[in-house]
């Protein structure tokens, strides 16, 4: 039997962040991950911090790689098929940038610094199960090589993403779930190229896409496509060629191309799932929601439910405060319900949907021509965009 303060499920960045952060004020804990460590790291997602995130990984030790190969935005720009394309200034109206740089990258080093710091994450566990989460001692179980464990602890963090077990661990007369699934996903590849710079949403009648990076040999981009859609049938030099007809020639001509080193089509869905809390267990990052990335919101997400959940456990053990973790429910979901809805937002805006009619596509258009006009409009999405404060 193994016993820690806090027993973490997960070890995706929300797990792993909180891991590091609880370590940084002297609290124990112990990562389960389902995955083996290759896989985890392996994965390809985010690309674009907002500026809180930016500025608690700085804080909490985790810049320097990220401020040596990202690279910080003034803001993101909507390229509009016959229209002059529109930036999201954050620099003017917030006086903040977004920063890109790859959630890849972002768990290899906190999978770095806790393995400097001696921190305990098992991987490759299997059947993971909760227990006794309403009693003062909760424990966990799970299997590793065949052997069943069990790992006591004071707290949960179910940080073990859409496809977890933690979320479950709340009885379902008291969960309320709230979806909506997209006709249609992001056939995404990377490509040693070096990017178009800035961050660019496009709109067109053929379809969305967008142009981003990683590092400045390192670019990312993406196509709207059908859910069916096979990648095997989408050859690079197919895809170059789309993607270029959705932005306007005189940004498409700019795209260097190449070999891609990974093509992948992510779905698109809007979910949130209430309370992020129950008894000793509490949800953070995609195991509570999860945003369409047209908003660039997922990760960030994951990073202010750990910021919210680390200061309650903080709280709570070192001061018998437990008045954060009371209310860590209500605080993450308000900044999740301003995501959700903003991703959707861009979302509609952004993309063809199979439905749209010709009132849809002129009410769009008005929405477009709005934002351009409209200062207010204008810094209303630039903070959003560049994500609130944190409260
Ligand atoms: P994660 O899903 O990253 O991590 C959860 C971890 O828990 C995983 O390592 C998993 O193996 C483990 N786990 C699962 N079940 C377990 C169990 N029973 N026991 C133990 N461990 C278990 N966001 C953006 O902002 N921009 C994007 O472009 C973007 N693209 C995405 C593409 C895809 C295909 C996906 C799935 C998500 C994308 N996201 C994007 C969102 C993504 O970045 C998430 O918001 C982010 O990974 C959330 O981090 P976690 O909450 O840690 O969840
Ligand atoms: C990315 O770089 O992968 C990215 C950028 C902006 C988004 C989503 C993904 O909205």
């Amino acid at each position: 039997m193994e016993r820690t303060q806090v027993a973490i499920i997960g070890g995706g960045p929300a797990g792993m962040l909180l891991s590091h952060m609880l370590h940084l004020d002297g609290i124990d804990s112990v990562v389960l991950e389902r995955q083996t460590r290759d896989h985890v790291l392996k994965r390809i997602r985010a690309g674009v911090l907002e500026y809180g995130t930016v500025k608690l990984l700085r804080e909490v030790g985790l810049g320097e790689r990220m401020e040596r190969e990202g690279h910080a935005h003034d803001g993101t720009w909507i390229a509009w098929e016959n229209r002059r394309p529109f930036l999201i200034d954050t620099k003017r109206h917030t006086g903040k940038q977004m920063w890109s740089f790859g959630q890849t990258a972002i768990t290899e080093e906190l999978y770095r610094v806790r393995a400097r710091d001696g921190g305990r994450v098992i991987d490759d566990v299997r059947q993971v199960t909760l227990h006794d989460l309403t009693g003062e001692r909760p424990w966990i179980g799970f299997e590793r090589n065949d052997k069943t464990q069990r790992l006591e602890c004071e707290f949960v963090a179910g940080c073990d993403g859409h496809h977890g077990v933690s979320r479950n661990g709340i009885p379902k007369e008291r969960l309320r779930t709230f979806e909506r699934a997209y006709p249609f996903g992001w056939l995404g590849i990377m490509s040693e190229t070096p990017p178009l710079g800035d961050i660019m949403y496009a709109q067109h009648s053929r379809g969305f896409a967008l142009a981003s990076q990683r590092n400045p040999m390192l670019s990312r981009y993406y196509i709207q496509c059908d859910l069916a859609t096979d990648p095997d049938e989408w050859p690079d030099e197919r895809f170059w060629e789309e993607l270029k007809l959705r932005f306007p020639p005189d940004i498409a001509h700019k795209i260097v191309t190449g070999p891609s080193v990974e093509k992948s089509i992510a779905p698109l869905r809007s979910f949130v799932s209430e309370p992020m809390s129950y008894g000793r267990l509490f949800l953070a990052g995609d195991s509570a929601h999860i945003v369409p990335p047209t908003g660039a919101k997922g990760l960030n997400l994951a990073v202010s439910d750990v910021y919210y959940l680390h200061r309650a456990l903080i709280a709570q053990i070192k001061r018998s405060d437990g008045r954060y973790l009371e209310r860590y429910s209500e605080t993450a979901l308000r900044r999740v319900w301003n995501a959700e809805r903003l991703s959707w937002q861009l979302t509609q805006l952004l993309h063809v949907f199979p439905d749209d009619d010709d009132f849809t596509r002129r009410v769009r258009l008005d929405e477009f021509d709005y934002l351009q006009s409209s200062t207010a409009a204008q810094a209303a999405l630039a903070e959003q965009y560049v994500g609130l404060p944190f409260e």
